[in-house]
């Protein structure tokens, strides 16, 4: 799946409704502008005997792949009709073979467009690649007499298969304490598992390759294209670092690559399959948003969690250690995250389990890490709604109705996320 071009905006249009976040991220981020700094100057050209400046631009189309993996979906080369249209110039058609380069890891499709203009130049470039549609703008101001190359870069989002999933059905489910019957008329998945500490490093290098996160002291950074109660900005993702005294994992840049720190007395990847935690709402969001995804509405994630059983947790109306990762519960990692999925019937260090999926299948819909959802507390607060429990909390904060906030910016050891893919 292609999804974003870094040297210029151009994105898919509405058909790939759910990577319309994206463009919006686009045009706010600034990547608009970065269309004027990749522009390189070639030759002069000079005036016309008329005295009117007359320009011409050269486009080139290069699209590049983030990682090898991802090559792995697609063809050694395929087809690609690019059409450029802008004001007062004729629209420039081209069918172009895009073609993999094993040494370099990069498709190109290098295409040297002749493009007559006046100073400022829209351009609107529209492509069909490999079957989606995409579109992008970008503004070229041009100095009299330049010659300019375009160049325009994508990368492909990494495969969501990486993530296990279950289906929720159209219909309805059981809301609150009060066990009232709502509705969700549409299909959707959410994940199995709350996402992993390996999942998140993941994230975090392809982002960071992208240029969509970088490094600010102890936090990962990166920008959220804003809400309503919340504007436009950067935003801390993460918190790097080492974990204290519990049972958690924390990730870190040693400034080539990220870490998961372990705690005292455990091995390095003994936590790559716990859930990440000290990722902060717009952390969650982001990586949703690198894979085409999102975070789930408290209703999303109560309908996962109770189907329309009316039950007060995942699979009924009691509790106890065998089922779920609560604070004191004796499971191996007290006080901490267990890997996830951890609570299948299987006995880990002696320690005797009672498989505990939700109606759909998913797993630490109670308990583990607070999940994070993209609901606000309510009408008028800018606190995010988070569910389940945690490790952290006792077994009252687990009821699969129970409402919990945290500002969007918080991170703690003990909250961590889940996403949710429309159908
Ligand atoms: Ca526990
Ligand atoms: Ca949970």
């Amino acid at each position: 799946m292609l999804n974003e071009v870094l040297k210029t905006v151009f994105n898919p249009d509405l058909s790939g409704k759910s990577r319309l976040p994206r463009l919006i991220r686009g045009l706010l981020s600034g990547k608009k502008l970065s269309i004027i700094l990749f522009v390189i100057i070639l030759l002069i050209l000079g005036c016309d005997k008329q005295g009117i400046l007359k320009f011409k631009a050269l486009g080139s189309i290069e699209i590049k792949f983030v990682t090898n993996k991802t090559k792995t979906n697609w063809p050694d080369e395929f087809p690609a009709h690019i059409v450029i249209e802008g004001d007062d110039i004729d629209n420039i058609e081209k069918d172009l073979t895009i073609i993999y380069n094993p040494s370099d890891s990069i498709y190109r499709a290098v295409e040297v467009v002749e493009i007559p203009v006046e100073k400022q130049l829209d351009l609107t470039v529209t492509a069909l690649i490999n079957g989606d549609n995409w579109e992008g703008h970008c503004d070229i101001y041009l100095d009299p007499d330049q010659t300019i190359i375009v160049e325009i870069e994508m990368d492909l989002v990494p495969d969501i298969d990486d993530f296990e999933w279950c289906n929720v059905s159209t219909g309805e489910y059981t809301y609150g304490e009060g066990d009232t019957i709502k509705t969700i008329d549409y299909d959707y998945q959410i994940m199995k598992y709350e996402v992993t500490n390996v999942q998140y490093v993941t994230y975090l290098e392809q982002a960071l390759t992208a240029g969509d996160i970088w490094i600010d002291g102890d936090f990962v950074v990166g920008y959220y294209e804003g809400d309503s109660q919340w504007s436009a900005g950067y935003y801390d993702y993460y918190e790097l670092g080492t974990p204290s005294d519990d049972n958690y994992a924390k990730i870190s840049w040693d400034g080539n690559s990220f870490i998961i720190n372990v705690p005292s007395g455990y091995n390095p990847g003994d936590f790559d399959d716990h859930p990440v935690v000290y990722v902060s709402w717009f952390g969650a969001w982001s990586l949703a948003e690198h894979y085409g995804l999102r975070l789930p509405t408290e209703h999303e994630w109560e309908k996962a969690a109770r189907g329309n059983t009316g039950w007060d947790y995942p699979w009924g109306d009691n509790i106890d250690a065998s089922r779920a990762n609560y604070r004191y519960s004796g499971d191996p990692f007290d006080n901490g995250t267990t890997p996830v999925g951890f609570y299948n019937g299987q006995i880990y260090q002696g320690f005797q389990t009672t498989d505990s999926p939700s109606p759909f299948g998913a797993y630490d819909m109670a308990g583990n890490v607070y999940d994070w959802t993209d609901s606000f507390w309510s009408d008028i607060s800018s606190y995010r709604v988070v569910r389940g429990g945690s490790w952290y909390v006792s077994t009252s904060y687990l009821l699969s109705w129970y409402r919990y906030s945290y500002y969007p910016s918080d991170s703690s050891s003990f909250i961590g996320f889940r996403c949710v893919l429309s159908l």
